[in-house]
Parts: structure tokens; sequence; C-alpha cells
């Protein structure tokens, strides 16, 4: 009801904490979200038989903000799960996809955020069927303007691979879109080729196979690999095009790409023991934040997909106070605020939650609950609010 709503106001506006110095740092550029598929943070600068999986990336971190303590919250919703964390600053729904289950929302998301600052366009970008995940409902909702879909690429046999159009000639296809869409945008580039079962062909193969147990973990280095190379040639085109340097480039992982049922192959790779630690360290995504000109830093403040949104509405010098969103800025989140993942677990300095449990993460080991016990309201409250905003519609009571 409005009643809900207005209760809920004044905790999602109790939100930032002070400027920083960064505060619009990137005001009026393009926004370029790059949804990486499947892509955990382990993969960065990790070598395989001596050879980086990641090397632009790697590169590109040295020059870029690159927050190595970001966890996936997704839940059922997979990638429309990230988009949605993305776009909203709310959770997921603990069953199901909100894309595919409240496509009828009033939401105050990024694109319609960003409209009303400064008139950018939002564009959304991706090779396949715009149907797929509700898409083209949901983005009506989450104001788009426009969806390049499967149906506006060239897609054949050869350039085609699992999901459709391989991640290369999806950036080259794009970059002629993206020409013309006018400025600024906000324009959000979903990737595909790193997708379970992680196929690739010959010709596309610039690492060789990891030597593990498990082949989904030995082809799933040579798939990352890949989307790799395919983020170098789109950076290379934008450069070559004068596309880059008004541009704030926003990568991240939508979520795991190995499943607790490959971990072995995954302990193997990594020469770690499989434990609770570090399953949760596996639920890392990496989060790359680009502003040409910007000197890199290595950012190690936890946070989920939640707080992207905050983040980059910072640096585009845009007040967050009255963005209703459960995200914190993550250059001035302060405390020990829990990162809270969507199954009810959720992560603090030096503690884990999980199935009710609560751990020490230096040593692994089960501790007194009373330890992680101040956290649980929190948390509980937490993702009852974002849960209650989506079922109760209640964001349109908010629209000014
Ligand atoms: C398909 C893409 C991949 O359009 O979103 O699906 P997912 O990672 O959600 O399984
Ligand atoms: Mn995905």
């Amino acid at each position: 009801t409005e009643t809900d709503a207005v209760a809920s106001k004044a905790y999602l506006q109790q939100n930032d904490a002070e400027p920083t110095e960064l505060f619009g740092v990137a005001e009026g550029k393009n926004v370029v979200v790059i949804t990486l598929e499947s892509t955990q943070d382990f993969v960065i600068n990790q070598k395989v038989n001596g050879k980086e999986i990641t090397p632009f990336l790697n590169d590109l971190i040295e020059d870029s903000f690159y927050f190595n303590q970001i966890y996936d919250q997704t839940g059922q919703g997979k990638t429309s799960d990230a988009e949605f964390l993305i776009d909203n600053s709310l959770y997921p729904l603990a069953n199901g996809s909100a894309f595919v289950m409240r496509p009828e929302n009033t939401y105050l998301s990024l694109p319609h955020i960003l409209k009303q600052n400064n008139d950018y366009y939002a564009a959304s970008f991706h090779g396949n069927d715009r149907t797929f995940w509700n898409r083209d409902d949901m983005y009506k909702a989450l104001g788009y303007d426009k969806f390049f879909s499967k149906r506006d690429y060239n897609v054949t046999e050869e350039n085609s691979i699992n999901f459709g159009l391989k991640d290369i000639p999806f950036f080259n296809q794009s970059i002629d879109y993206l020409e013309n869409v006018p400025e600024p945008y906000y324009a959000k580039f979903l990737t595909l080729t790193n997708h379970f079962p992680f196929l690739l062909e010959e010709e596309d193969t610039f690492i060789d196979q990891a030597d593990t147990e498990e082949d989904v973990v030995n082809r799933y280095v040579t798939t990352v690999r890949y989307l790799d190379k395919s983020i170098e040639t789109f950076f290379e085109k934008l450069k070559e095009k004068g596309m880059y340097e008004d541009t704030v480039f926003v990568l991240v992982g939508d979520h795991y790409g190995i499943s607790p049922k490959y971990e072995e192959g995954l302990s193997e790779l990594l020469d770690e023991e499989i434990n609770v630690v570090n399953r949760m360290k596996y639920q890392q995504v990496p989060l790359i934040i680009h502003v040409p000109g910007q000197e890199g830093k290595t950012i190690q403040t936890r946070g989920g997909q939640i707080d992207i949104r905050p983040t980059l509405l910072h640096l585009l010098g845009i007040e967050t106070e009255d963005r209703y969103a459960l995200g914190h800025n993550l250059f001035a989140r302060e405390g020990d605020q829990p990162v809270i993942l969507r199954d009810g677990s959720f992560i603090v300095k030096d503690h884990i939650y999980k199935n009710n449990v609560c751990y020490a993460k230096e040593s692994g080991q089960e501790v007194d609950e009373s330890i992680c016990e101040p956290y649980l309201d929190e948390v509980r409250k937490e993702l009852e609010l974002s849960d209650n905003i989506i079922f109760g519609d209640l964001l349109r009571f908010l629209v000014e």
C-alpha cells in the first residue's frame, strides 16, 4: 500500500555516505555496461599452463577501479537477475526471475534516472532472442529506448555457437549500431559465448584447455579467454572510431560459471581445498570500472552487484539520496554492512553466514552463532523490504 511505500522510502533514502573526491569525475560521459557471462573473479590474474586466462582484463585493471570483493547476488533468474540488480539496485526474487514475474511494475531504474538527469538514451545489446527472460517486456518497464536483439544481427551457422551469436561478431556488429545511438547513451552489452557447457571452435581457441578431472572446468578456461579477446577487440574498435574517451565502462561478471557440481575441478585448478569459506570466495565476480584518464586502483571494499548503480551514479555526479536503492556507493561504503546473498547468507569482515551457520573466514571453522546474530535482523529486513517493493509494486507511489 501507499503507507508501506512511504515507510520504505525512509529506509531507502538513508543510504549514502559523504561525497568523495571521485564524485562527478565521469559526469556527462556515455555509459557502457558489459556483463561478462558466467565470469567468476578467480580467473582474473590466474594462469593456466603459464598463460593468463584474461590478459586483456588484467591489463585493463591496471588503469581501472577494480573491485575484487564483489559477490554474485543473483538467484534463479541468472543473467536477468544480474541485469535487475544493476538497473534497480534491488534484490532479485527468491524464486523465479523478476523479469518474468514483474514486468508490469513501475521501476525507478537506471535508464529512468539517467533520462531524468542528463537525457541519456538507453539501449541494450544482446545476440539472443528478444523474448528470452522476457526482456522485450521488462525493458519497457525499465525504460530502455531500444533493444538490439538477435533479429538485428546477422546470425549464421558460422558465427554462432551454443546459445547463439559469438561474442566477437556480436561486438563487431554492435558497434555499427552504437555509432548511431544518440549521445549521451547508456548502452548495455550482454555477452553470451562463455555459457555452460562452454563450447568453442578451434579457430576461437586462444589458450589450451586446463587439465583437471573436470572437462567443464577445462573448457571454461578457453571460453573465458575468448570472452577476454572479444572485449579487447571491442575496445580497439571503439578507440579507432573515437568512441572510447568519452565513455565510462562497467564490466561485471553476471553469476557463477562453475556450479558446485564441478567444484572438484576448480579446487584442482586453483590448488585449494573445498570448504565453505573458499566456496563463498568462488561466489565473487569481477567488477571493473574504467574511466579513461583516471588512475587505476584495486579496491577491497566488500560489496555486491546491488552496489553497482550507486557507485556508477557517484562517478557520474548524480546525487543518490532520492534514488530508492538498497545498494551502497562502493567508494564510500562504511563500517561492516553485510553483503547479502539472495539465499539469506551473508558476508561481513571476518565472518560468513551460510545455511544458518556462522563461520570464521580465517580458519574456516564454525563459530558461535552469537557472532553472526547481530546482523541477522538487518539481513532479513533488507530482503523483505526488497520483496515488498517488488511484489507490492511500491515504487509506483514514489514516482515524482
Ligand atoms: C541468454 C542469456 C544467458 O539470453 O541471458 O542465460 P543465463 O546465463 O541466464 O542462463
Ligand atoms: Mn548469464
